[in-house]
């Protein structure tokens, strides 16, 4: 008997546990562009071009591999609008009354696909280094879930930059060597750029037609959708970034906006790219002595470490993880999230980028948009929403952790051990936007001063009770408490002044 095969738009890998499962002499492969994913929030253009294109060129290779695939596209007049309504249909058209499913990486789309009336066998996604159980087991029982500890598993598990049972170099973790500040110059021409083809230049026309009012800038697009142009971009990326992406890591700067950044993200997320096959090439880069052990482990680290960690946490914590709100933060998200028109320079810049390109770097979302959305009270669902919104490689999985937990706080400390908060001075130490801002970065008060330096001790003064006793910050209270009173509550109004002008 005939089973359908759902495919969905970030599960584009031959490896794919649902492939695996099926038949390829009786099953029909399902892949559907729909409304319902293409508007469950209203995402950056070149997010849907980019998702769209990828499913086109993955449905022909599997026809090309001997795959009877079934696909829809967005403006073919039956389409029914859902992935559900699509597998009903297709149901309907083959007699098929059951589907094979590769676990989604959103709540939403899982809960949707179990309440279909038709058979489903829905596979876990094995295209990670840990499986959920493995996670849950290294969870269970412990105090806190530090990503440091669950990544030295992943080490060993993999054997990556491992010497017999000891880290290579003698160290788990390089970051003390990557925190440089911005450069003045960048020896790297950026992300390798593939000029659209004609699969992507009649993606780029549709989505035009029927996105092109959203928040972003469709064209130029210049994306791999497809592996071999993913992987021509990885090589791109090890040869002439990688040495110096350790030392830069952290760095911002006004007219360089992927510094030496491997942009894989979206690549690895919807599956044009392995996990494995990414560290190994960057392993192989150490070992050839073309790039240092910092910059490799550091990369590494970010790939078998943060982002298996926060998959791990996303589906151990559950269905309402997005909507927690630990800190209690109602204000609005103010408009210049969309427009970028803002003084403040750094998020001026931060913003226009993500129109732009679809993408700004960990730094940038972390110590700019997220930094200030924390400090300024903003409700974390509608951060949320717009982080999984404006990026290209944003999918609730790895989006809403990396918001909600380790950005804004709002998961009470399940993924960060305090707060991603500071003042003007670390984007000033890390970045060259402060010199071309209207605002003072060294004034603390008075109506040149940045709006970090007052917000920062606002946003500590408010929270007190929540982290005066975190040993991590002890210091910076201790600070705020020997300051003169009168000098408090200046700070403290003028945050007050500045967040009243936001509403
Ligand atoms: P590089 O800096 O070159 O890093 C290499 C790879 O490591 C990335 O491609 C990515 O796959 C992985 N990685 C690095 N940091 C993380 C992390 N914290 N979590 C998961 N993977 C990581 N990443 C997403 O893939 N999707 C998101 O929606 C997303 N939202 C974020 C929101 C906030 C507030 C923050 C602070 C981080 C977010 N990240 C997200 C993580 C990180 O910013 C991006 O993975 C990274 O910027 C992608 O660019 P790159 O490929 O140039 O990364
Ligand atoms: C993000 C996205 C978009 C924009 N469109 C589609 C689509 O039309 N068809 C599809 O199968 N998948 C799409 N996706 C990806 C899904 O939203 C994604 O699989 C879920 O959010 C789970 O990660
Ligand atoms: Fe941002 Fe403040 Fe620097 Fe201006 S002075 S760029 S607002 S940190």
């Amino acid at each position: 008997v005939t089973r359908l095969v759902l495919v969905l738009g970030d599960q584009l890998s031959e490896s794919l546990s649902a492939l695996k499962e099926a038949d390829k002499s009786a099953d029909i492969v399902v892949m559907a562009e729909v409304a319902e994913e293409a508007t469950y929030v209203q995402h950056h253009p070149k997010k849907i071009a980019f998702i769209f294109a990828a499913m086109r060129k993955f449905a022909a290779r599997l026809r090309e591999g001997g795959w009877d695939v079934s696909y829809t596209q967005l403006d073919d007049t039956e389409n029914a609008g859902s992935i559900p309504g699509e597998l009903l249909r297709r149901a309907e058209d083959t007699g098929a009354s059951e589907v094979i499913a590769t676990q989604p990486g959103e709540w939403r789309l899982i809960q949707t696909l179990e309440d279909m009336p038709l058979k489903l066998t829905m596979k876990p996604d094995t295209r990670f280094v840990s499986s959920q159980d493995e996670f849950d087991t290294w969870a269970e029982g412990r105090k806190a879930l530090r990503m440091e500890y669950f990544y030295r598993d992943m080490r060993r598990k993999t054997g990556l930059l491992m010497d017999g049972d000891a880290p290579e170099g003698g160290k788990w973790n390089y970051d003390s060597e990557n925190r440089k500040p911005a450069p003045d110059d960048i020896a790297f021409s950026g992300p390798m750029q593939f000029t659209p083809d004609d699969t992507v230049e009649e993606v780029l026309d549709l989505v035009e037609s029927r996105f092109g009012n959203s928040f972003g800038t469709l064209r130029p697009f210049w994306f791999a959708t497809d592996q071999t142009q993913a992987r021509r971009a990885l090589t791109h990326f090890i040869t002439y970034a990688l040495p110096r992406f350790g030392d830069f890591q952290d760095a911002m700067m006004n007219d360089n906006r992927f510094l030496y950044h491997a942009l894989i993200s979206p690549y690895l997320n919807v599956g044009l790219l392995d996990p494995i096959e990414v560290c190994q090439a960057a392993e192989d880069a150490y070992k050839d002595g073309h790039a240092p052990l910092n910059a490799v482990e550091g990369f590494i680290r970010q790939i078998i470490g943060w982002r298996e960690y926060v998959r791990g946490i996303y589906f151990r914590e559950g269905p309402d993880y997005p909507r927690r709100n630990a800190l209690n933060h109602q204000r609005k998200l103010p408009d210049f999230y969309w427009t970028g028109d803002t003084d403040m320079n750094c998020m001026s810049k931060a913003i226009t980028q993500t129109a732009d390109e679809a993408y700004a770097h960990h730094i940038q979302r972390l110590m700019v948009t997220g930094n200030f959305a924390l400090l300024a009270g903003i409700n974390p669902h509608e951060v949320h929403e717009w982080y999984l919104r404006v990026y290209i490689d944003a999918f609730e999985w790895v989006e809403a952790p990396n918001v909600v937990g380790m950005s804004q706080f709002a998961d009470g400390g399940i993924i960060a051990s305090k707060p991603y908060v500071s003042s003007g001075a670390y984007i000033n130490r890390m970045s060259d936007y402060c010199k071309s801002c209207r605002y003072k970065v060294n004034d603390k008060t008075g109506k040149d001063a940045c709006p970090f330096n007052t917000l920062y001790w606002h946003f500590l003064d408010r929270h007190s009770e929540n982290f005066a006793k975190n040993q991590r910050m002890s210091t910076i209270y201790a600070n705020w408490k020997r300051m003169d009173e009168d000098r408090k509550q200046t700070i403290l109004s003028e945050a007050e002044a500045f967040l009243d002008g936001l509403s």
